[in-house]
């Protein structure tokens, strides 16, 4: 895949029982190294981790609802747009360029670190994914989104200053709550459920990136033939607050069941009764 990192033999041996949280972990520090994830993004990408033991690193249901209630969204609206920035560019790019063809969504490329260096590689990387037609690349065309000071403000006039519909996954909360407030409906992918992000979007996908957009790619495509109402019905069945709800459910109930055990990976556990046998 464009920009996925090579590791040494041996350096990353492919039985360690870490070994795709690692491999995922070494594909954004190549992105930093070729310019498309920021500084800041390597700390990002901490945090998500962290968040994704929380949720056992596996998709939970009110995540696939979640994920459901997204496509059908994205396949009803007029202007999608899925904005883009260096820490999914590096992980999912090609998924990305996936579902933008199957939604008629632009991709766009909108920073929060913004250099012109960084969009020039970030650029780079979707067109290695295969993407045909990229926004946001030319800073002489961009307009401003009000009540935002990042420079995450300058939007292409084609892409998110029009669109009825932003995915932003990975984002910061002003941006989610500027587009709300600028009439945008939002669908943020953000393993934080505590997150400004996940409390400011209209569909919050509480899931890693890495799991998600394959998912939410399976279920446009199984929606796809739909009808309009049948559509329009997914999307007003669900409730953000409701699922927000469930998903910290999911990480208290997770959290609680682990600690009962206290140790809760088998052969730690086993060795430490053995211990415990042998007086
Ligand atoms: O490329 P830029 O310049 O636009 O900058 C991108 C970052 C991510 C650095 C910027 O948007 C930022 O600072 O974001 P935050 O405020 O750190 O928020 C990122 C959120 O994404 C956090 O709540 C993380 O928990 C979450 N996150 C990190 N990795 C993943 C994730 N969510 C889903 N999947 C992940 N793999």
């Amino acid at each position: 895949m464009t920009g996925k990192a090579k590791i040494e033999n041996g350096f990353l041996p492919e039985d360690h029982p870490r070994y795709v949280s690692l491999k995922i972990r070494h594909d954004i520090i190549k992105g930093f190294e070729d310019n498309v994830v920021a500084k800041a993004g390597l700390i990002a990408h901490g945090r998500g981790e962290a968040f994704d033991y929380f949720v056992g690193e596996q998709t939970s249901q009110p995540a696939k609802e979640a994920i459901r209630a997204a496509a059908a969204s994205l396949l009803l609206a007029n202007h999608p747009v899925i904005s883009v920035n260096g820490n999914v560019a590096a992980l999912v790019a090609r998924e990305l360029v996936d579902l933008s063809r199957l939604t008629n969504a632009v991709l766009e490329v909108n920073l929060f670190y913004h250099t012109e260096a960084r969009v020039i590689a970030i650029k780079n990387y979707l067109i290695g994914a295969g993407a045909k037609e990229i926004l946001g690349l030319n800073p002489d065309d961009q307009i401003s989104i009000p009540e935002l000071s990042s420079l995450r403000r300058h939007v292409d006039p084609k892409g998110i200053y029009i669109a009825d519909l932003v995915l932003v996954p990975l984002e910061d909360g002003d941006r989610t709550e500027a587009l709300k407030k600028f009439g945008k409906k939002v669908i943020a992918i953000d393993l934080n459920p505590l997150s400004r992000t996940a409390q400011w979007a209209d569909i919050t996908i509480v899931d890693n990136i890495i799991r998600c957009i394959p998912l939410l790619i399976q279920e446009v495509s199984s929606l796809k033939g739909k009808s309009i109402e049948k559509l329009k019905e997914i999307v007003n069945k669900f409730n953000n607050k409701e699922n927000l709800g469930k998903m910290i459910k999911v990480i208290a109930d997770f959290l609680n069941n682990l600690a009962k055990k206290g140790i809760f990976i088998p052969e730690a556990a086993s060795i430490f009764a053995e211990m415990k046998e042998d007086g």
